[in-house]
Protein backbone atom coordinates (compact mmCIF):
# COMPACT_ATOMS: atom_id res chain seq x y z
CA UNK A 1 0.00 0.00 0.00
CA UNK A 2 1.52 3.58 -0.96
CA UNK A 3 0.67 6.42 0.82
CA UNK A 4 -2.01 7.49 -2.05
CA UNK A 5 -3.86 4.25 -1.00
CA UNK A 6 -4.29 5.96 2.12
CA UNK A 7 -6.99 8.12 0.58
CA UNK A 8 -9.45 5.10 0.61
CA UNK A 9 -8.78 3.70 3.79
CA UNK A 10 -10.09 4.62 7.60
CA UNK A 11 -7.56 2.62 10.34
CA UNK A 12 -9.08 2.27 13.55
CA UNK A 13 -6.82 0.69 16.17
CA UNK A 14 -7.58 -0.39 19.90
CA UNK A 15 -4.87 0.50 22.57
CA UNK A 16 -3.77 -1.95 24.94
CA UNK A 17 -1.72 -4.84 23.47
CA UNK A 18 -1.96 -2.79 19.86
CA UNK A 19 -0.86 0.36 19.93
CA UNK A 20 1.23 -0.16 23.42
CA UNK A 21 1.68 -2.70 26.00
CA UNK A 22 -0.94 -3.51 28.22
CA UNK A 23 -1.55 -0.06 30.62
CA UNK A 24 1.91 1.17 29.39
CA UNK A 25 3.40 3.95 27.71
CA UNK A 26 3.59 4.31 23.97
CA UNK A 27 7.68 2.98 23.56
CA UNK A 28 9.55 5.92 22.02
CA UNK A 29 10.78 3.78 18.79
CA UNK A 30 7.15 2.82 17.95
CA UNK A 31 6.26 6.29 18.96
CA UNK A 32 8.46 7.66 15.87
CA UNK A 33 7.85 5.19 13.13
CA UNK A 34 3.80 5.26 14.25
CA UNK A 35 3.52 9.14 13.61
CA UNK A 36 5.55 8.90 10.25
CA UNK A 37 3.61 6.15 9.23
CA UNK A 38 0.22 7.28 9.66
CA UNK A 39 0.83 11.04 7.87
CA UNK A 40 -2.00 11.51 5.30
CA UNK A 41 -3.95 8.55 6.86
CA UNK A 42 -7.66 8.83 8.70
CA UNK A 43 -6.72 6.96 11.99
CA UNK A 44 -8.63 6.58 15.06
CA UNK A 45 -8.59 5.02 18.27
CA UNK A 46 -10.61 2.83 20.32
CA UNK A 47 -10.51 1.79 23.91
CA UNK A 48 -12.21 0.58 26.89
CA UNK A 49 -9.66 3.47 28.59
CA UNK A 50 -10.99 7.26 29.62
CA UNK A 51 -8.93 10.12 28.13
CA UNK A 52 -6.63 10.28 31.35
CA UNK A 53 -5.84 7.10 30.87
CA UNK A 54 -5.29 7.14 27.00
CA UNK A 55 -3.58 10.42 27.80
CA UNK A 56 -1.10 8.49 30.31
CA UNK A 57 0.10 5.99 27.51
CA UNK A 58 -0.09 7.92 24.15
CA UNK A 59 2.31 10.57 23.65
CA UNK A 60 0.50 14.29 22.88
CA UNK A 61 2.26 14.62 19.60
CA UNK A 62 0.05 11.20 18.35
CA UNK A 63 -2.63 12.24 20.66
CA UNK A 64 -3.00 15.53 17.92
CA UNK A 65 -2.28 13.54 15.01
CA UNK A 66 -5.07 11.02 15.05
CA UNK A 67 -8.50 11.56 13.96
CA UNK A 68 -10.18 10.66 16.43
CA UNK A 69 -10.31 8.84 19.68
CA UNK A 70 -13.35 6.66 20.96
CA UNK A 71 -12.58 6.58 24.54
CA UNK A 72 -14.97 4.75 27.42
CA UNK A 73 -15.91 2.26 24.67
CA UNK A 74 -16.84 4.45 22.21
CA UNK A 75 -18.93 5.91 25.19
CA UNK A 76 -17.17 9.65 24.49
CA UNK A 77 -15.36 10.63 21.23
CA UNK A 78 -12.83 13.50 21.04
CA UNK A 79 -11.21 15.12 17.77
CA UNK A 80 -8.13 17.72 18.10
CA UNK A 81 -8.69 17.18 22.27
CA UNK A 82 -12.19 18.13 22.09
CA UNK A 83 -15.29 15.92 23.78
CA UNK A 84 -17.58 15.95 20.38
CA UNK A 85 -19.81 13.46 21.82
CA UNK A 86 -20.72 11.24 25.14
CA UNK A 87 -23.48 9.18 26.10
CA UNK A 88 -24.25 8.66 30.08
CA UNK A 89 -25.02 5.86 32.10
CA UNK A 90 -26.04 5.35 35.61
CA UNK A 91 -26.06 2.32 36.82
CA UNK A 92 -28.71 1.15 39.62
CA UNK A 93 -27.64 1.42 43.35
CA UNK A 94 -28.19 -2.11 43.78
CA UNK A 95 -25.59 -3.04 41.07
CA UNK A 96 -23.01 -0.93 42.71
CA UNK A 97 -23.91 -2.86 46.07
CA UNK A 98 -23.25 -6.09 44.01
CA UNK A 99 -19.93 -4.73 43.13
CA UNK A 100 -19.09 -3.94 46.55
CA UNK A 101 -20.03 -7.37 48.00
CA UNK A 102 -17.64 -9.10 45.13
CA UNK A 103 -14.94 -6.85 46.50
CA UNK A 104 -15.35 -7.58 50.34
CA UNK A 105 -16.07 -11.50 49.58
CA UNK A 106 -12.82 -11.80 47.33
CA UNK A 107 -10.57 -15.08 47.71
CA UNK A 108 -7.99 -13.22 46.13
CA UNK A 109 -5.61 -12.81 50.25
CA UNK A 110 -3.10 -10.55 48.93
CA UNK A 111 -3.74 -6.78 49.36
CA UNK A 112 -6.31 -4.99 47.75
CA UNK A 113 -6.21 -0.94 46.57
CA UNK A 114 -8.74 1.88 46.13
CA UNK A 115 -10.43 2.26 43.32
CA UNK A 116 -12.97 -0.72 42.62
CA UNK A 117 -15.90 0.98 40.80
CA UNK A 118 -14.58 3.73 38.32
CA UNK A 119 -17.54 5.34 36.77
CA UNK A 120 -16.52 6.40 33.69
CA UNK A 121 -18.66 7.98 30.46
CA UNK A 122 -21.11 5.51 29.62
CA UNK A 123 -19.62 2.72 31.44
CA UNK A 124 -18.72 1.05 34.52
CA UNK A 125 -15.39 -0.08 34.97
CA UNK A 126 -14.83 -2.77 37.93
CA UNK A 127 -12.12 -4.01 39.64
CA UNK A 128 -11.74 -6.12 42.80
CA UNK A 129 -7.67 -5.52 42.97
CA UNK A 130 -7.97 -1.91 42.48
CA UNK A 131 -7.43 0.05 39.96
CA UNK A 132 -4.59 1.76 41.65
CA UNK A 133 -2.73 -1.37 41.96
CA UNK A 134 1.46 -0.91 41.12
CA UNK A 135 2.35 -3.03 38.06
CA UNK A 136 3.14 -5.77 40.31
CA UNK A 137 0.07 -6.35 42.03
CA UNK A 138 -1.67 -6.13 38.32
CA UNK A 139 0.28 -9.30 37.09
CA UNK A 140 -0.37 -10.90 40.19
CA UNK A 141 -4.24 -10.49 40.14
CA UNK A 142 -4.06 -11.18 36.86
CA UNK A 143 -2.16 -14.49 36.81
CA UNK A 144 -4.34 -15.61 40.29
CA UNK A 145 -7.46 -14.09 37.68
CA UNK A 146 -6.36 -16.19 35.30
CA UNK A 147 -6.03 -19.91 37.65
CA UNK A 148 -9.41 -18.82 39.40
CA UNK A 149 -11.60 -17.21 36.94
CA UNK A 150 -13.35 -14.36 39.25
CA UNK A 151 -14.07 -12.13 36.66
CA UNK A 152 -15.35 -14.93 34.44
CA UNK A 153 -17.77 -16.14 37.21
CA UNK A 154 -18.30 -12.23 38.36
CA UNK A 155 -19.54 -11.68 34.44
CA UNK A 156 -21.56 -14.70 34.23
CA UNK A 157 -23.18 -14.03 37.40
CA UNK A 158 -24.46 -10.44 36.70
CA UNK A 159 -25.50 -11.02 33.61
CA UNK A 160 -27.81 -13.06 34.61
CA UNK A 161 -28.94 -10.37 37.25
CA UNK A 162 -28.76 -7.48 34.83
CA UNK A 163 -29.84 -9.12 30.97
CA UNK A 164 -29.69 -5.15 30.10
CA UNK A 165 -26.01 -4.78 30.79
CA UNK A 166 -22.79 -6.33 29.15
CA UNK A 167 -19.92 -7.50 31.43
CA UNK A 168 -17.22 -7.32 29.34
CA UNK A 169 -13.94 -8.81 30.07
CA UNK A 170 -11.90 -6.01 28.18
CA UNK A 171 -8.87 -6.03 30.01
CA UNK A 172 -5.94 -7.89 32.26
CA UNK A 173 -7.60 -6.99 35.82
CA UNK A 174 -11.55 -5.78 35.22
CA UNK A 175 -14.65 -5.85 34.02
CA UNK A 176 -16.39 -2.93 31.62
CA UNK A 177 -20.02 -3.15 32.21
CA UNK A 178 -22.42 -1.13 29.43
CA UNK A 179 -25.68 -1.01 28.86
CA UNK A 180 -26.09 -3.35 25.59
CA UNK A 181 -25.06 -2.26 22.51
CA UNK A 182 -22.69 0.51 23.68
CA UNK A 183 -19.56 -1.50 24.00
CA UNK A 184 -16.86 -0.76 21.73
CA UNK A 185 -19.00 -2.48 18.92
CA UNK A 186 -20.90 0.82 18.62
CA UNK A 187 -18.08 2.56 17.35
CA UNK A 188 -17.94 0.02 13.69
CA UNK A 189 -21.17 1.50 13.18
CA UNK A 190 -20.62 4.97 13.96
CA UNK A 191 -17.40 5.01 12.02
CA UNK A 192 -18.96 3.04 8.60
CA UNK A 193 -21.30 6.20 9.20
CA UNK A 194 -18.86 8.72 9.02
CA UNK A 195 -17.22 7.40 6.09
CA UNK A 196 -19.74 5.20 4.08
CA UNK A 197 -17.59 4.19 1.27
CA UNK A 198 -13.75 4.09 2.80
CA UNK A 199 -12.34 0.56 3.38
CA UNK A 200 -11.96 0.32 7.24
CA UNK A 201 -8.78 -1.55 8.47
CA UNK A 202 -9.31 -2.46 12.05
CA UNK A 203 -6.75 -3.78 14.49
CA UNK A 204 -6.95 -5.88 17.47
CA UNK A 205 -5.37 -8.01 19.84
CA UNK A 206 -8.22 -9.68 20.84
CA UNK A 207 -10.49 -10.16 17.75
CA UNK A 208 -11.20 -13.93 18.40
CA UNK A 209 -14.45 -15.11 20.03
CA UNK A 210 -14.48 -14.48 23.60
CA UNK A 211 -11.53 -11.19 22.98
CA UNK A 212 -13.15 -8.09 23.90
CA UNK A 213 -12.20 -6.97 20.15
CA UNK A 214 -14.37 -9.79 18.96
CA UNK A 215 -17.87 -7.76 18.60
CA UNK A 216 -16.54 -4.77 17.18
CA UNK A 217 -14.95 -6.84 14.52
CA UNK A 218 -17.66 -8.70 13.44
CA UNK A 219 -20.00 -5.60 13.20
CA UNK A 220 -17.50 -4.61 10.50
CA UNK A 221 -17.21 -7.48 8.82
CA UNK A 222 -20.89 -7.46 8.66
CA UNK A 223 -20.95 -3.71 7.47
CA UNK A 224 -18.88 -4.72 5.01
CA UNK A 225 -15.50 -3.32 3.26
CA UNK A 226 -13.52 -3.54 6.11
CA UNK A 227 -10.70 -5.57 7.03
CA UNK A 228 -9.74 -7.16 10.50
CA UNK A 229 -5.53 -7.14 11.38
CA UNK A 230 -5.09 -9.47 14.16
CA UNK A 231 -2.32 -8.70 15.73
CA UNK A 232 0.34 -10.07 19.12
CA UNK A 233 1.72 -6.76 19.62
CA UNK A 234 2.38 -3.10 18.77
CA UNK A 235 4.91 -3.93 15.83
CA UNK A 236 2.58 -5.87 13.84
CA UNK A 237 0.38 -2.46 13.47
CA UNK A 238 3.86 -0.87 11.94
CA UNK A 239 4.57 -3.88 9.89
CA UNK A 240 0.95 -3.59 8.15
CA UNK A 241 1.41 0.46 7.76
CA UNK A 242 4.57 -0.32 5.95
CA UNK A 243 3.23 -2.96 3.45
O1 LIG B 1 -8.31 -1.16 26.92
C1 LIG B 1 -8.53 -2.37 27.55
C2 LIG B 1 -8.92 -2.19 28.98
O2 LIG B 1 -7.88 -1.54 29.70
C3 LIG B 1 -8.10 -1.46 31.05
O3 LIG B 1 -8.29 -2.75 31.55
P1 LIG B 1 -7.42 -3.44 32.72
O4 LIG B 1 -7.08 -2.38 33.70
O5 LIG B 1 -8.34 -4.50 33.24
O6 LIG B 1 -6.21 -4.04 32.06
C4 LIG B 1 -9.36 -0.70 31.36
O7 LIG B 1 -9.20 0.66 31.05
C5 LIG B 1 -10.52 -1.27 30.61
O8 LIG B 1 -11.65 -0.44 30.76
C6 LIG B 1 -10.21 -1.41 29.15
O9 LIG B 1 -11.25 -2.07 28.49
Amino acid sequence: MTFRDFENCVFLSDMDGTLTPSRQVMTPQFEKDFNELITGAYFYIVTGSDIEKIKEQIPENIMKKVTGIFASMGNEFYVNGKRISKNEFVPEESLIKKLEDYVKNTRYLYPLYPNHIEKRCGMVNFCVVGRECSLEERFRYQAWDNENKERESIASELSNIYPQYSFEIGGAISIDIVPNGFGKVQVADKLREMHPTKKIIFFGDRTEKGGNDYEIAKRLLELGNSEIVKVQEPNDVLEYLRK
